[in-house]
């Protein structure tokens, strides 16, 4: 099936310069990126992303990392990945998400780690199934920012809405 998937490098890989490697990496699936950028990530966007484990012991530690809080790198790399069972294809080159548990050879295998609070501090995040794709997918990019039509849109006109432009 031709599917999309949400990759995200977290502040742990980019701080630690893996962001070349974990692409290299995610190139074997032989998929196509449609959508990339580097973005600030507010409470309100780790919150939303991560709603799934709000009350879960690690929950506020989980929101600080995906914020960079915990790197002291305040950005992550968000990317859309597209092609024949993207989703699947994704998740085996990612590993588990224990990385104590992941092949040694995936990318949370070779890359991530346990802090001794004992949140997972694994790298990437990529989308388990197809719903959730498209739940992260909208979350983090807008219509613009994907080179293919992924999901119906809807044309609006805004009245007054303010834009920044180069000046
Ligand atoms: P995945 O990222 O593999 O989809 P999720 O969505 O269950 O896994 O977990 C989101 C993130 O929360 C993980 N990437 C990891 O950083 C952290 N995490 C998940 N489960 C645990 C756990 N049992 N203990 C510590 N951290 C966890």
């Amino acid at each position: 099936m031709i599917e999309q998937t949400l990759v995200l490098i977290k502040p742990d890989g980019l701080i630690r310069s893996l962001t070349g490697n974990i692409l290299t990496r995610l190139s074997e699936a032989k998929l196509e990126i449609v959508a990339s950028k580097m973005i600030h990530v507010s409470k309100e966007l780790a919150q939303a992303h991560y709603q799934e484990h709000k009350g879960k012991p690690f929950y506020q530690e989980l929101i600080q990392y995906l914020q960079g809080e915990l790197h002291n790198r305040r950005k992550v790399m968000a990317l859309v990945y597209y092609g024949q069972d993207a989703i699947a294809k994704v998740r085996e080159l990612a590993g588990s998400t224990n990385p104590e548990e992941a092949s040694p050879t995936s990318i949370r295998g070779s890359y991530g780690r346990i802090r001794t609070s004992g949140l997972f501090e694994n790298v990437i995040h990529a989308s388990t199934s197809a719903p959730e794709a498209e739940r992260e997918i909208k979350l983090w990019f807008s219509p613009e920012e994907i080179i293919v039509d992924l999901y119906p849109t809807r044309l609006m006109t805004l009245e007054k809405a303010k834009v920044r432009q180069w000046a």
